[in-house]
């Protein structure tokens, strides 16, 4: 009889060591997941941006401006809860050159610039959201 309340005893407690690494290792994936979404932007709106005080410190945008060569592309990565848009020109005066819409959270939109200058940008939602491109 004790033998056997220890054979299910060691048994219990295998499966609850298995149990519970199965759960760590599915936490470790996500975080990869996490940490690869973040690297592929090359300018990001982090998370809270949707009330304004970001542009007293210039974050809003991060960078808020890039300097990219002739050709190449950025990526804009949304990071927050919130939606946002990148919107060339700025909120009084858009310019039409491109315009994202609205990007949902963790949503990214890249664009090539194939025109050197100086490119403003705003988000339609949040009109102290600004950044710029520059194309040398
Ligand atoms: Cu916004």
């Amino acid at each position: 009889m004790l033998k056997k309340i220890i054979i299910l005893g060691i048994i219990g407690a295998i499966i609850l060591v298995g149990i519970g690494f199965s759960f760590s290792s599915t936490t470790i994936e996500e975080n990869e997941e996490e940490q690869t979404m973040i690297i592929t932007g090359d300018v990001v709106m982090p998370s809270k941006v949707s009330r304004p005080g970001c542009e007293e410190i210039d974050r809003c945008y991060i960078p808020s401006n890039i300097i990219i060569e002739k050709g190449k592309q950025v990526t804009w990565v949304n990071e927050d809860s919130a939606f946002h848009s990148v919107t060339s020109g700025f909120y009084e005066t858009p310019t039409e050159l491109f315009d994202s819409g609205h990007l949902d959270p963790y949503e990214s939109y890249t664009l090539t610039f194939d025109e050197s200058g100086t490119f403003d940008y705003f988000c339609t939602l949040h009109p102290w959201m600004k950044g710029q491109v520059i194309v040398e």
